[in-house]
């Protein structure tokens, strides 16, 4: 039986009343078609000078790669002709992207991390594209605040994972569907068509390195997984880190698993290091999706009302049995 590609399998969701519109169904394609660009510059690598530093920083604080700028500029050019779009924000630009007045403004905000895990790059390590997509309520000119919804108001999420296959992954709130790229077709083919997160695991994920920044129930929460066996769990663990969030929630949504970015005692202003309206989010929704949880230690991701577009957030995520048992040690 032939595999179903992308644009069908979004055609017969609309025929069938799973996704909302047309123009949804268009603005998904738009950015999987411009990810594919963006997985033939990554995979291109050294042969085409992309690699290394842009020589600039983001509003994050962070050294951009060169890649990181690409893939920035390829969504924004790539998508706010279509006339789907209202506005985009992006964790590579310090403002909301409104749509120039030459093209006709839609009515969908998308908001994404171009190239999630981008320190990889230079070492050939996998990396990902993750978006968000929200609806702009009301007429206004595009503010900051239009972006500023909680993750149970999006209605589409995904990534594309840049790794041994190119894979995009992506829920529209009907479960989670993943497509491998046919490098021949250039089209992602539908192979994955049920994706769920198994309830219990023997699989976690963090860094390490910060142990002695974690508060007190996350130093509870690992050092039993540590103890494996012959600690409270009774079970042995595995520990896993790729320092790319793309290639843990895909594992996890996989073979099931843990994913950790606890907030830490280094920037106690700050609730974590990863961002919420487009990697927490997004990855959160998918993993509730595929019948997992998503929460900050003491609250579901998803129902955290945001306050800044970057704002950061603490991240516990898979797994339900494991997420719930790390959320009941913070009380
Ligand atoms: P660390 C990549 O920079 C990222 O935002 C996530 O993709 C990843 O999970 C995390 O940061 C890695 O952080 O501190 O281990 O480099």
């Amino acid at each position: 039986m032939s595999r179903i590609a992308l644009a069908r399998y979004l055609t017969e969701a609309l025929q069938q009343g799973r996704l909302a519109d047309a123009e949804l169904a268009r603005l998904i394609e738009t950015v999987a078609d411009i990810c594919v660009s963006i997985s033939h510059d990554v995979a291109q690598g050294a042969l085409s000078g992309v690699l290394g530093e842009a020589g600039t920083g983001n509003v994050q604080g962070e050294q951009q790669k060169k890649l990181d700028v690409i893939a920035n500029d390829r969504l924004l050019e790539g998508c706010e002709w279509t006339g789907l779009l209202a506005g985009m924000g992006s964790e590579e630009m310090d403002e909301p992207y409104p749509i120039k007045a030459e093209y006709p403004q839609g009515k969908y905000l998308l908001m994404f991390d171009p190239l999630d895990g981008s320190s990889n790059i230079d070492v050939n390590i996998s990396v990902g594209t993750i978006f968000s997509i929200l609806k702009k309520q009301g007429d206004a000119p595009l503010r900051e605040a239009d972006f500023l919804q909680p993750g149970t108001s999006q209605v589409a999420a995904g990534y594309v994972l840049y790794g041994p296959q190119t894979m995009l992954v992506l829920s529209f709130g009907h479960g989670v569907v993943g497509f491998t790229l046919d490098a021949g077709s250039g089209r992602f083919v539908l192979t994955h068509p049920e994706i769920k997160v198994p309830t219990a695991t023997k699989e976690f994920a963090i860094n390490m390195s910060n142990q002695r920044h974690w508060e007190t129930p996350v130093q509870r929460w690992v050092s039993e997984m540590l103890a494996g066996s012959t600690g409270p769990r009774g079970k042995d663990f595995n520990m896993r880190w790729v320092a790319s969030m793309v290639g843990e929630v895909h594992r996890i949504l996989m073979r099931g698993g843990v994913f950790s970015y606890p907030r830490d005692a280094r920037e106690p202003g700050k609730a974590g290091k990863l961002r919420l309206m487009y990697e927490a989010n997004p990855m959160s929704f998918l993993i509730e999706q595929a019948g997992g949880a998503a929460t900050n230690g003491r609250q579901r991701i998803l129902d955290i009302q945001p306050e800044q577009l970057h704002q950061r957030v603490a991240v516990f995520l898979g797994s339900k049995d494991e997420v719930e048992t790390v959320t009941g040690y913070h009380g």
